[in-house]
C-alpha cells in the first residue's frame, strides 16, 4: 500500500527533527524545513519519475518528494563519504542526478537550469515536465522573472512552486515586496493554480504555472551547528 501524505509529512519532520538533534555534530550550514513538509508531500503525490524536482537551500523535505534515499540524504548533511555527493555539497547543495533532483545554495540560483531543462524536454517531445520551488525571497531573483516570462513566451513544461513563509531570513516580505504574489505571476503569463496539483496538472498541459503554497516556517531560519565557536553551542 502507498504511504499517505501525512504518513510522508511525518518521515520528512522525523528527518529534520533528528538533525536537530545532531546539529552539534553538523559542519555545514542547515535549512530545516519543519512547517513546509506538506508542499512536498502535494509534490510528492504529483510528480512522476521522468520529471525534474529543483530546490533550494531548503531542500530537505523536496528531495524526499522526488523519493530520494534518506540514508544517502543524511550522509550528505553529516559530510561522510557515503552522502549523495560524498559529503562535500552538505545540506544546501543536494543533487541526485539519477532521479533528476537538484538544489543550489544560491538564491534563484537554479530557476534558469529549470526553465532551460522544460525548454530542452519541450524540444525533445519528452512528456516530463520541470518542478521547480522558489521561496518567496527567491521571486525577488530578476532571473525567476526572466524565467517567467521565458517559460511563458514558450509555453514550457514547467510548474513554479513557491514556498511563502513570508521571510528572507530575517525581511518580512511586506517590507519588501510591492502588492500580492498570484498577480504579478499571471502578469507574466504563468497560469495561477489552485494548488500544487493543479500546477503540475498546467505544466503537463503545456501551460506554464505558478502556485503560491502559504507557509509557516516552524524553526530558526538556519542553523549553524558546529559551525559556530564552542562557547555559543556548549
Ligand atoms: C544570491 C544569494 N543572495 C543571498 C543569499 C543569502 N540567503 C540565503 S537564504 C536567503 C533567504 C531566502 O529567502 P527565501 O527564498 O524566502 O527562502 P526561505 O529561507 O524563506 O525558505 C538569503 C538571502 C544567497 N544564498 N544567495
Ligand atoms: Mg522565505
Amino acid at each position: 500500500m502507498k504511504e499517505t501524505k501525512e504518513a510522508f509529512s511525518l518521515r520528512v519532520r522525523r528527518f529534520e527533527e533528528r538533525l536537530l538533534r545532531e546539529m552539534k555534530n553538523i559542519f555545514v550550514p542547515v535549512h530545516l524545513s519543519l512547517g513546509q513538509e506538506w508542499v512536498a508531500a502535494e509534490i510528492w503525490e504529483n510528480i512522476q519519475p521522468a520529471d525534474f524536482l529543483f530546490s533550494t537551500h531548503r531542500n530537505h523535505h523536496m528531495y524526499f518528494a522526488k523519493g530520494g534515499d534518506e540514508k544517502k540524504l543524511w550522509d550528505e548533511i553529516m559530510g561522510l563519504p557515503g552522502g549523495l555527493n560524498q559529503g562535500f555539497a552538505g545540506s544546501q547543495g543536494i543533487s541526485d542526478a539519477e532521479i533528476n533532483f537538484h538544489a543550489s545554495a544560491i538564491v534563484g540560483g537554479l530557476v534558469g537550469v529549470a526553465a532551460g531543462t522544460a525548454y530542452a524536454l519541450k524540444a525533445d517531445g519528452a512528456k516530463a515536465i520541470a518542478v521547480c520551488c522558489v521561496g518567496d525571497g527567491g521571486t525577488e531573483a530578476g532571473v525567476f522573472w526572466e524565467a517567467a516570462n521565458w517559460s511563458a513566451l514558450n509555453a514550457l513544461p514547467i510548474a513554479f512552486i513557491c514556498e511563502n513563509n513570508g521571510m528572507s531570513v530575517d525581511s518580512p516580505i511586506a517590507e519588501r515586496q510591492y502588492g500580492a504574489l498570484n498577480p504579478k505571476a499571471g502578469a507574466f503569463g504563468l497560469w495561477v493554480a489552485r494548488s500544487v496539483k493543479h500546477a503540475l496538472e498546467l505544466a503537463r498541459e503545456g501551460k506554464p504555472s505558478f502556485y503560491e503554497a502559504k507557509v509557516k516556517l516552524e524553526c530558526e531560519h538556519i542553523y549553524l551547528g558546529a559551525m559556530l565557536p564552542k562557547e555559543v553551542i556548549a
